[in-house]
């Protein structure tokens, strides 16, 4: 592999078993453990979800796959690539040694998720840009690819069908609201300048102008459990204000994931699906990108396009 092109695909990463749950948690929260009753909160969250499985490794392996293949479409035997996680292994740092052991020189990295921040991407590339550095590899980054056209037309096509589905399920009557949400992050982000935010809402803005949705607005969800002020309002309070206005319908498009995960499963899925169903609403969610085609694409371009700028 040593004259390809190593690219680098890196994701959030998830335990590897329930076992696993309590180092996984203490890797997001730099090495401080968490307590016994944070710790049974995160485990009650993935049994709620599939009973002991993790969907994002899952996942995850087959976006990388599905890259792969992309990539070997457009470009036979340039590329090929390595994943590196976030908070479980093999870690970002892993997917590096992979590269350099393999004799890679050249290598693009890209993160399975749309929208840039400091806290987000930005601290995915340095930890990779620094073992690059190390291993005398040097590395091309895709900072952000949000508007990309083939992403917009994606999520696109799932908010027609979400708009579909829910006019099925609430009897077609209710007016529908569309909340766009994404991960919350601490409010500080905003002191850094962090395009974030405005990136979140210029995706919202485009798939809501092209799936010609009028009545949409943004939420954030999935905040952590800190003390600091994380941005808001979360999709709980959104939804009890929507509440309150008399909406009935709401469909959920979670623009700044990418697949199906705890964060989709629990927090949208069960929490946000309990609340509405205490506020009489109907709440759909559009099904996520996981290996879709166009997402592939997006993927496979803006790998391809780092490389000439
Ligand atoms: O399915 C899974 O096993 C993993 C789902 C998962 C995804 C995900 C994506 C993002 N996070 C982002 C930021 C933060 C910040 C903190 C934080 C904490 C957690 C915890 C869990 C967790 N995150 Fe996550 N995140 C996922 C899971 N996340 C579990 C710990 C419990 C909790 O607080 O809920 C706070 C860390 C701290 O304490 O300092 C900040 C961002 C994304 C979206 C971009 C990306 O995918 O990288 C941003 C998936």
């Amino acid at each position: 592999n040593g004259n390809k092109i190593g690219v680098l695909v890196m994701s959030y990463g998830t335990p590897e078993s329930m076992d696993d749950v309590e180092a996984y948690y203490t890797h997001i929260r730099r090495g401080h453990a968490p307590t016994p009753e944070q710790l049974a909160e995160l485990t009650d969250r993935y049994e709620a979800i599939v009973g002991g499985v993790f969907p994002l490794r899952e996942n995850t392996n087959s976006q990388v796959a599905g890259l792969q293949d992309k990539l070997e479409t457009m470009a036979p035997g340039q590329y090929v690539c390595y994943q590196g996680l976030k908070h479980a292994r093999p870690y970002i740092e892993d997917g590096v040694e992979a590269m350099a052991k393999d004799g890679i020189k050249q290598a693009v990295a890209i993160v399975l998720a749309p929208h840039y921040s400091t806290m987000s991407i930005g601290s995915y590339m340095k930890r990779a840009q620094a073992k690059a550095d190390e291993l005398g590899i040097e590395l091309a980054t895709v900072e952000s690819y949000h508007l990309h056209p083939k992403l917009i037309s994606a999520f696109t096509d799932r908010v027609k069908n979400g708009l579909k589905k829910l006019s099925v399920s609430s009897g077609g009557e209710a007016p529908v609201r569309v909340l766009f949400s994404a991960h919350s992050l601490p409010e500080k982000i905003r002191e850094l300048g962090d395009p974030y935010e405005k990136q979140l809402m210029e995706t919202s803005a485009a798939v809501a102008e092209a799936a010609e949705v009028k009545d949409w607005q943004f939420t954030w969800q999935s905040a952590g459990r800190t003390r600091e002020p994380w941005l808001g309002p979360d999709i709980l309070e959104t939804m009890a204000a929507l509440g309150e206005e008399g909406v009935k319908a709401i469909l959920v498009a979670p623009v700044g994931f990418v697949s199906d995960h705890l964060e989709v499963l629990y927090d949208l899925d069960i929490e946000a699906k309990a609340e509405a169903a205490k506020l009489g609403m109907t709440l759909e969610r559009i099904a996520m990108l996981n290996k879709d085609p166009l997402y592939m694409e997006t993927l496979a371009e803006s790998v391809v396009a780092a490389l000439k700028v």
